[in-house]
């Protein structure tokens, strides 16, 4: 079956830009019902083991670097086929390949500094949700 919850991240140059509201406002008018929400920061130590699977990669020092460089949005998202439709929603990794009208087509500057994450399974939205939130964080 397919899955309903999602977790994202609005990142540290989409907060610092000022796009916290339009994409949210994004994500509600798209179907998706956020269902919990909250403004953090990653020390590099949380960044690093949200990032994990990418710890061999060229880029991983430079991701914790990034992600620790102001605060971030985390969210968990409710929507019918969620983990596919957010991954539509948001584009491509590199916004430069992302479709018109995606989240990092419209917000995104650069592949590492690229507004927002979004899980790419449910066995990852359920980790990463529980990452950043409690049961009763959530409605
Ligand atoms: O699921 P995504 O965020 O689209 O992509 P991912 O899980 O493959 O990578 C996680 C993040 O790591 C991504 O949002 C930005 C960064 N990243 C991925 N590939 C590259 C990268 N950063 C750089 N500089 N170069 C890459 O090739």
């Amino acid at each position: 079956m397919a899955s309903n919850r999602t977790f994202t991240m609005i990142k540290p140059d989409a907060v610092g830009n000022g796009h916290i509201g339009a994409i949210l406002d994004k994500i509600t008018k798209s179907g998706f019902k956020i269902v919990a929400l909250k403004l953090t920061a990653l020390s590099a130590d949380k960044a690093g083991e949200f990032y994990a699977v990418h710890k061999e990669r060229g880029f991983y020092a430079d991701l914790v670097k990034f992600m620790t460089s102001g605060p971030i949005v985390a969210a968990i998202l409710e929507k019918d086929n969620a983990i596919e439709d957010y991954r539509k929603l948001i584009g491509a990794t590199d916004p430069t390949k992302a479709e018109a009208g995606t989240i990092r087509n419209l917000f995104a500057k650069s592949i590492d500094a690229n507004a927002v994450h979004g899980s790419d399974s449910d066995e990852n939205a359920e980790i990463e949700g529980n990452f950043f939130f409690s049961a009763f964080d959530r409605v």
